[in-house]
């Protein structure tokens, strides 16, 4: 029995010798160690033998059993060292290559310019207030003084939720909800989303993003809106930038006006940017209707003020002399990374 273990032993140390996967090692365990190997034959024929021998052969063959099991373990563990070095030399480094480039996420092009066009006002001393985007009727038309029968109310043209409910058309309801609060001076930037039933093409989307300001304090005159609008078109378009007001008409400014600034691309001699007039419009703006003041319970012969209002889109399209607005929407990564 002795001289079989060891013929046993001596075979299975060249197999395990012969190995070179793991999987083959697992194999050949389960060839030799498992229920139908010859350990595992010979413990079952100790029966076969006198009884007072029997604990002497079975310790024989689990003293073999143990060795074949260590020495399994060691050829595993040698195996697996020389795998990983040989992965390790054939898998080097060069930590002297240029690193990979990641690319950095930044401001889509009408952040940049909101925050711009918020740093300028913040500036002097004007507060950034954001209202609902869902207002009722009354925020959106009618204490804006426009009536009824105005156009702008036209279903066409507005997304009504119910009859009294709708998709705010202008930021301007921000505003009137701050002088409902009685809290005045009012020096106050509304920035926002804004909506209109307009069809997609190079100049309008149903969705677009407006500016508008108030400021309402005693003895705010239209200079105070000249001086102050002048201002923010220098800080926005460069120090030499003139402004020119044109008569305008709003429901909610009397009188109203809109801005033109020259033609930043020529200086203002005419050019193809500016359809050779010199000049850009840039916003609308006027004094503050005596009547959208006593609504929101605020006295016309006490306080006066201004407001005016921006298109966003219109002004980031300027700046960064892009023709097509949708390009703002589609979120084409080739375009963003320009800015
Ligand atoms: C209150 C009183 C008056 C806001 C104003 C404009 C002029 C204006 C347009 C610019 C381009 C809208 O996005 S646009 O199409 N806006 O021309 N907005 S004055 O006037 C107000 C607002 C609030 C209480």
């Amino acid at each position: 029995m002795k001289a079989r273990l060891d013929q046993i032993r001596k075979q299975v140390a060249e197999q395990i010798r012969n190995c070179d996967t793991t999987e083959k090692l697992n194999e050949m365990k389960v060839g030799v160690l498992g229920k139908k190997g010859e350990l595992t034959n010979l413990l079952k024929s100790l029966k076969d033998y006198a009884p007072e021998e029997r604990p002497q052969i079975g310790q024989l063959v689990n003293e073999t059993r143990a060795e074949i099991e260590k020495l399994i373990e060691e050829h595993r563990v040698n195996m697996e060292k020389t795998l990983r070095e040989a992965k390790m030399k054939a898998e080097v480094i060069d930590v002297t290559l240029p690193a990979k480039k990641t690319e950095l996420g930044h401001r889509h092009p009408n952040t940049i310019v909101l925050e711009e066009v918020e740093r300028i006002f913040i500036g002097m001393g004007y507060e950034v207030v954001e209202g609902p985007e869902v207002e009722k009727d009354y925020y959106n038309f009618e204490a804006l003084n426009i009536p009824a029968d105005h156009p702008a109310k036209d279903e066409q043209d507005t997304f009504y939720i119910t009859g009294d409910i709708l998709l705010r058309t202008q930021t301007s309801g921000a505003q009137i909800h701050e002088m409902e609060k009685g809290k005045l001076p009012i020096r106050m930037l509304a920035p926002g989303r804004v909506f209109r039933s307009d069809e997609v093409d190079a100049t309008h989307s149903p969705c677009f993003h407006q500016i508008e300001g108030l400021v309402i304090d005693r003895d705010i005159t239209f200079a105070d809106l000249k001086g102050t609008l002048a201002e923010f078109a220098r800080e926005l378009f460069g120090e030499q930038t003139k402004v020119k007001f044109r008569p305008h008409h709003f429901p909610f400014t009397e009188p109203s006006a809109e801005m033109d600034v020259s033609c930043f691309k020529c200086g203002g001699s005419g050019c193809r940017f500016c359809k050779g007039s010199g000049w850009i419009e840039i916003l609308g703006c006027g004094m503050v209707h005596p009547h959208v003041l006593e609504m929101s319970h605020i006295d016309p012969e006490v306080y006066t003020g201004f407001a005016f209002g921006v298109g966003l889109e219109r002004i980031t399209l300027l700046k960064y002399e892009i023709d097509d607005m949708r390009l703002l929407y589609e979120n084409d990564i080739r375009f963003l990374k320009q800015f």
